[in-house]
């Protein structure tokens, strides 16, 4: 299959201009066409520290995003590059390159705030990008990540006050990976060599006391633990001489520091086989448009002063969704009904039956393209939408048959109304010709085929509609007794009687027939809710029990590491997941 991106560069996704963040509708455009799965890698840190350089390594080219050769802050809000996933066949990565932070001449701290927060919550993988060491002054300009909680909010429930509900971040929140640039010294401990992961987690243990300075020295370290519980760390050499760092875009391979080229290749390496599928709470997968959705959500919320909340953005783009899966399923039943249905159908259950397929593939494709439909309040549109389509699916067929009828009626009756007319049966022994010719007309059009099911209540209105002609012409009849005529017209009153009583036995046949149908619809709805609520069910306990190893683990960190207050906390969160674990879940459809 072709790849479905093809972007020569990066265009900006987020402008910033004047302190305000607006998203550019060319590269939303780029995003809502691509409906494979997307890996998002964000990268952010101070600026001038080669983001751009190595989002360019990322995207596999060495010219792409711009990179400034000055000490300004060259890269302006966050812009987006799309390429083929190198190693995720259908699927595709985008890379997030997003201004420097902390530039000194720009003096906006909220904004920096912004996009630091727009860059967690966009991304699969985010990359936190400083120069040298990690050392206190680093771990300082990190507080972007303790701001997270006043800029973030997980769940939208209005008793959760700011910050609460950090807990569930991590549920929402990207992997991380530190790229430390220029890293000079040996990665060694107490003497010993150690890796550039333990480097990380060293880095982030946490300080025993309680003083003002050792909580601000734990806070940035506490929320990056507890906020990312995947963390990764890569060091990288100078690239190049100094005066030769001017005009790295323009240098190959073999020009650049070896270890350099060989620690770019296996950060790349990394990024490419271990970053995850964007997805949201509850495994939805986000495709191209949903990030394009995901990215106007959040925004919106900025500009009008609120938190972007995760769980609403997933509701916003659930609405979305399920009312485009309603048109796709309805557009399908439509289809299928126009292929397969001839009306008049010889019989209501000929056209129930095929009511009854074509709803059971326009519910499966329902459920197929939707999500999070709460209180089924999607499903249940598209049950009413689909009764109202064979409710008047049955008033069409109602009418192409007593159509039908019509005509045959009056294409083989019309001779004998006419020889009527000329008074040919007004003679003696003409009402027994008449009776005669009437029964053998009735015959021909009972063996017609494909009347429908209004065949019989239209012969019968048409006989009645004739019953005073007839009348007239079995009063004028002098070949017959009085006593003759009598019976005759009782006759005629059972015969009608009788027709009446069955006509009744096949509305109410009908009836039954359709109330059946109505049961088999709810059924239908109810066995395909059941079997995807079981599916979903599974999925989020899958995700809920990894991410509960993954709180466990660090529990057990934090007790090895003698901090019992901030593991009495995570204790808490976990017994908090485990009870949501163990809630049973519904399933209703009315
Ligand atoms: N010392 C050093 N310089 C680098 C490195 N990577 C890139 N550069 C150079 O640093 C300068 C800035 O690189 P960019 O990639 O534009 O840096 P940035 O972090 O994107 O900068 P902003 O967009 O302003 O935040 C350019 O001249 C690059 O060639 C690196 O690993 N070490
Ligand atoms: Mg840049």
């Amino acid at each position: 299959m072709a790849p479905e991106v093809h972007m020569p560069g990066p265009v900006c996704l987020i402008e910033n201009t004047k302190g305000q963040l607006v998203a550019n509708p060319e590269a939303l455009k780029i995003l809502s066409a691509i409906t494979q799965p997307v890996v998002v890698v964000a990268i952010v840190g101070l600026y001038r520290t080669g983001k751009s350089y190595l989002m360019n390594k990322l995207a596999g080219k060495r010219k792409g995003f711009s990179l400034g050769s000055t000490v300004q802050s060259h890269t302006k809000g966050i812009w987006m590059w799309c390429v083929p996933h190198p190693k995720k066949p259908n699927h595709v990565l985008v890379l997030l390159d997003t201004e420097g932070l902390g530039d000194v001449e720009k003096g906006d701290n909220q904004n920096d705030s912004w996009i630091f927060a727009l860059a967690v919550l966009l991304s699969s993988t985010f990359v936190y990008n400083s120069m040298g060491t990690i050392n206190q002054q680093v771990m300082d300009q990190l507080h972007y990540v303790t701001e997270l909680t006043d800029r973030i909010r997980a769940k939208s429930s209005s008793d959760n006050n700011v910050g609460e509900d950090s807990g569930d971040f991590v549920s929402f929140f990207p992997d991380f990976v530190w790229t430390l640039r220029d890293f000079s010294l040996d990665l060694e401990a107490d003497g010993e060599p150690i890796t550039a992961d333990e480097y990380l987690e060293n880095s982030l243990k946490l300080k025993q006391g309680t003083s003002q300075k050792d909580k601000n020295f734990n806070l940035p370290r506490l929320c990056i633990r507890k906020f990312f519980p995947k963390k990764k760390c890569f060091i990288f050499d100078r690239p190049t001489h100094r005066k030769k760092l001017g005009q790295l875009e323009t240098l190959h391979d073999d020009e650049l520091d070896s270890e350099f080229v060989q620690q770019a290749a296996a950060f790349c390496s990394y990024i490419f086989s271990n970053s995850k599928t964007k997805t949201l709470s509850g495994g939805i997968k986000v495709n191209g448009s949903r990030l394009e959705k995901l990215v106007l959500t959040y925004l919106d919320a900025i500009s009008s002063g609120d938190l972007p909340c995760m769980e609403n953005a997933v509701l916003a783009l659930a609405q979305i969704e399920n009312a485009a899966a309603v048109q796709k399923a309805i557009a399908h039943y439509d289809q299928q009904m126009t292929q397969k249905v001839k009306l008049p159908t010889e019989t209501l259950q000929e056209l129930l039956d095929l009511h009854r397929a074509s709803e059971k593939e326009a519910i499966e494709i329902f459920i197929k393209s939707s999500f999070k439909d709460e209180d089924h309040l999607f499903q249940k549109e598209l049950a009413n939408q689909l009764e109202k389509k064979r409710d008047d699916f049955c008033k069409q067929n109602m009418k192409a048959s007593s159509d039908r009828c019509s005509a045959l009626l009056r294409d083989l009756f019309s001779p004998l109304e006419e020889d009527v007319k000329q008074g040919i049966y007004s003679k003696p022994g003409g009402y027994r010709l008449l009776i005669q010719k009437t029964q053998e007309l009735k015959e021909k059009y009972l063996q017609e085929p494909r009347k429908g099911i209004q065949a019989e209540e239209t012969l019968q209105t048409y006989l009645r509609s004739k019953e005073s002609i007839i009348d007239a012409i079995l009063q004028t009849d002098q070949t017959l007794t009085e006593k003759e005529k009598e019976i005759e017209v009782e006759r005629v009153k059972a015969e009608s009687a009788q027709a009446a009583a069955k006509m009744l036995e096949e509305m109410q046949k009908k009836n039954q027939q359709m109330m059946e149908q109505k049961e088999k619809s709810y059924q239908e709805h109810v066995k395909q809710l059941t079997e995807k609520m079981e599916r979903d069910r599974a999925q989020l306990l899958a995700e809920q029990e990894r991410t509960l190893a993954l709180k466990l683990e660090e529990q057990a960190r934090l007790l090895k590491e003698g901090f019992q207050n901030e593991s009495r906390q995570l204790h808490n969160e976990i017994q908090n997941l485990q009870k949501r674990m163990a809630q049973p879940r519904r399933c209703v459809i009315s």
